[in-house]
């Protein structure tokens, strides 16, 4: 006598959310690149600054991340909206991020 195989089983395998990913974000010259970026809660911004002195990933009354020379740096995005941020040692480096819940 055969015996069919649970279904829940298989049903279980079907739903599963979509992965966060890490989306990098070089530094070069003094700039952001891409300057502007898509994203989802959850996803991870790494730069890499290229450059020979520092820079920093600043959100005003948010987060601030500092890249060291030649190094890296990131932040997981943790809230859903547009997002403009700077390098507090060259103001004029800017970047922007969409993130969609
Ligand atoms: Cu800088």
């Amino acid at each position: 006598m055969r015996t069919a195989l649970p279904l829940a089983t298989a049903l279980a395998l079907v739903a599963s959310p979509a992965l966060a990913t890490t989306i990098e974000v070089t530094i070069d010259k003094l700039v952001f690149s891409p300057a502007s970026v898509q994203a989802k809660v959850g996803d991870t911004i790494e730069w890499t600054n290229k450059d020979v002195f520092a820079h920093t990933a600043t959100v005003k009354g948010g987060w601030d991340v500092t890249i060291q020379p030649k190094s890296k740096g990131k932040v997981t995005l943790k809230a859903a909206g547009a997002v403009d941020y700077f390098c507090r040692f060259h103001p004029n480096m800017k970047g922007h991020l969409e993130v969609s819940p």
